[in-house]
């Protein structure tokens, strides 16, 4: 038998994720934690970091790293309430580092937690009705699901993450005695994982639910896909894509992102066992050696889709029904206000790169601060690292846009900074090769320039970047895609479809700022020539030969492409 990966041992001697964390937070010696709790801490939905900025400066004066970790908190569908917010707000300038951070995945970090800081944040958090568990490690994580309430099914979709959220989260009480109350289980018994396993799952494992046209939670990208049926007026069910994921590793062609398959349908009652069980065939099934092959993407291609499928069905004891028809029209959120079903009205404001900070023409902080102090409303997460102030009713609606004019959250964005999203990379992730969000803004300014000056300022083209190739903003799915290489270069991808349903292909490798401007620029011009009516951006690059279609089989390895150009 091949040997398990290091991190199956420590799942295993952990006593259900409690290692020797309380120990670990109780050490003043040091802000760090021991490396293998570090571990541990992620199904807690809590990182060990470091400021790598400060890693020359503090090892040339002999000092430790200056360590602090970022929580990032579950919430299912995104939704929060005023007074969530306001207390996310307040903790996030009282114990961490003054900002909230958007995440691709529908929720909030919060960096730079100092040691002695934490388990007070954590149990700020839980005061406020939310926690971080399983926000992190190899567990299902944070369930996403269409933001956007103007339909009235919105609010099924949502209880359903919440419901699927709540089922599929680790049994242990790890979280709540190590932070919370310190009470170990009543009489030291180990609490039962009947669906997760007391080595919970081979490896991260993610859920996202989608109401056509929108695709505002790239259905394709996770482990499972769920695309509601709407039919007169409720949802009838779920089509069922299983299989999705975006990392990999450069240079490592058995390692590739992957747009999940449809396998089928199941109605509303069946979508709990369908979750449940693609969970538990991936933890029986999951390569548990090398945590590089371990997501179910890996799975899937290693016994193949059909006796995947043929053991789900084995495990759920029924068949699911054929795909329902279901048409995409685009990923991403439309942005401003947008009147609901039930005549409330619903605003959704860009964040650039999901960034929660004042900055002197734009004050996101203090502003959402007055908002939410103000409206009685939900404020919605959304996976494209967004917000929606959500449920105004018509008559408070002149109140809140006075108050996002006051704040300089008014103002017109252009369609391809609105589009666009990086992750966060440098200075806090450990895996970051590259800027992302920090570099991206500057390179949209002149990416703007270009597109203006061939008359494309008002159209959309989706654009994102990431500072590895682990794909935390979903860059493959994009239409232009920047996955960072090494300080200041990145690969350049393009072709992945304007409704999230088609990966890209490696376009450029290893480019500066200035290569990808001239790689862009002429595309740019020939594009706005020479579109069809409708046509999207990567549609059109694929057209005129510039890179060929993802299609076969959905897997694709980027940095393969027989089309690269020299
Ligand atoms: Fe991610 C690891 C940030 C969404 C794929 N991701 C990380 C870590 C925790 C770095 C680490 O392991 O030390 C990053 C923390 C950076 C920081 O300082 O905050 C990080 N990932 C993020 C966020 C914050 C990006 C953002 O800018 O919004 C997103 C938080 C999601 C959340 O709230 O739960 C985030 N990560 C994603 C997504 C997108 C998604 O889930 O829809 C992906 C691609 C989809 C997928 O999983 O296939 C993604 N993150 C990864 C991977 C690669 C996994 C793989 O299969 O190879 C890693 C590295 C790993 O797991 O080994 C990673
Ligand atoms: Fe870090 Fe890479 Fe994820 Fe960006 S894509 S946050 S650099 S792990």
């Amino acid at each position: 038998m091949t040997d398990l990966s290091r991190n199956e041992t420590i799942k295993a001697a952990s006593h259900l994720l409690r290692g020797t964390i309380a120990e670990g937070l109780a050490d003043g010696i040091t802000g760090a934690i021991a490396e293998d709790d570090t571990q541990l801490t992620k199904f807690h939905g809590i990182y060990q970091q470091d400021d790598r900025d400060l890693r020359p400066e503090r090892a040339k004066k002999r000092m430790e790293k200056a360590f602090s970790f970022m929580a990032r908190v579950r919430i299912p569908g995104g939704v929060l309430t005023s007074a969530q917010w306001l207390a996310l707000d307040a903790l996030a300038r009282e114990r961490a580092s003054g900002t909230l951070r958007l995440t691709t995945r529908q929720t909030i970090q919060l960096h730079g937690i100092i040691k002695t800081n934490l388990r007070p944040a954590i149990q700020a958090i839980d005061a406020a009705m939310l926690d971080t568990i399983a926000a992190c490690g190899d567990v299902n994580r944070n369930v996403i699901c269409t933001p956007n309430p103007y339909r009235a099914v919105h609010a099924e979709a949502v209880a359903t993450a919440r419901a699927i959220s709540e089922h599929l989260l680790p049994k242990s009480r790890a979280w709540h005695e190590i932070f919370i109350d310190g009470e170990p289980v009543a009489g030291g018994v180990e609490e039962d994982e009947p669906i997760l396993g007391r080595t919970y799952l081979p490896r991260k494992f993610k859920i996202a639910i989608a109401i056509p046209p929108l695709n505002d939670v790239d259905a394709f990208a996770h482990e499972l896909g769920l695309i509601a049926i709407v039919q007169d007026g409720a949802i009838a069910g779920y089509n069922v894509v299983i299989g999705g994921g975006m990392g990999m590793t450069h240079g490592e062609p058995d390692t590739f992102p992957r747009t999940g398959d449809l396998i089928g349908f199941c109605t509303p009652d069946q979508v709990l066992a369908v979750a449940e069980q693609v969970v538990t065939v991936q933890r029986d099934w999951g390569d548990r050696a090398d945590r590089k092959h371990a997501r179910l993407k890996y799975t899937i291609e290693r016994v193949g889709l059909a006796v995947f499928v043929a053991e789900l069905e084995r495990r759920l004891g029924f068949a699911l029904a054929p795909a329902r028809e279901y048409a995409f029209t685009r990923s991403g959120d439309p942005t401003g206000w947008l009147e609901g079903e039930d005549g409330r009205w619903h605003f959704c404001l860009f964040v650039e790169n999901g960034r929660i900070l004042d900055r002197p023409d734009r004050a996101l902080l203090s502003g959402l601060r007055a908002i939410a102090a103000a409206h009685d409303g939900r404020i919605i997460l959304t996976p494209n690292q967004n917000l929606i102030i959500a449920d105004v009713a018509p008559a408070q609606k002149d109140a809140i846009a006075a108050l996002l004019a006051a704040h300089g959250l008014d103002g017109t964005v252009s369609a391809l900074r609105r589009n666009a999203m990086a992750c966060v990379a440098l200075p806090t992730c450990g895996l970051a090769l590259a800027e992302s969000e920090r570099f991206l803004p500057g390179l949209i300014d002149r990416l703007e320039d270009a597109a203006a000056a061939a008359g494309l300022a008002e159209t959309e083209i989706v654009i994102r970047m990431t500072g590895c190739p682990n794909g935390c903003a979903r860059p493959y799915l994009a239409e232009i895609g920047l996955v960072g290489v090494r300080p200041g270069i990145y690969n350049l991808y393009l072709g992945g479809a304007f409704d999230g349903s088609r990966l890209s292909k490696l376009y450029r490798r290893e480019v500066g700022e200035d290569a990808i401007l001239a790689a862009l620029r002429p595309l740019f011009v020939a594009y706005a020539a020479g579109r069809t009516r409708g046509e999207h951006f990567a549609d059109f690059v694929i057209r005129t030969g510039a890179v060929r279609a993802t299609t076969a089989g959905n897997r694709f390895h980027a940095d393969l492409d027989p089309e690269l150009a020299a």
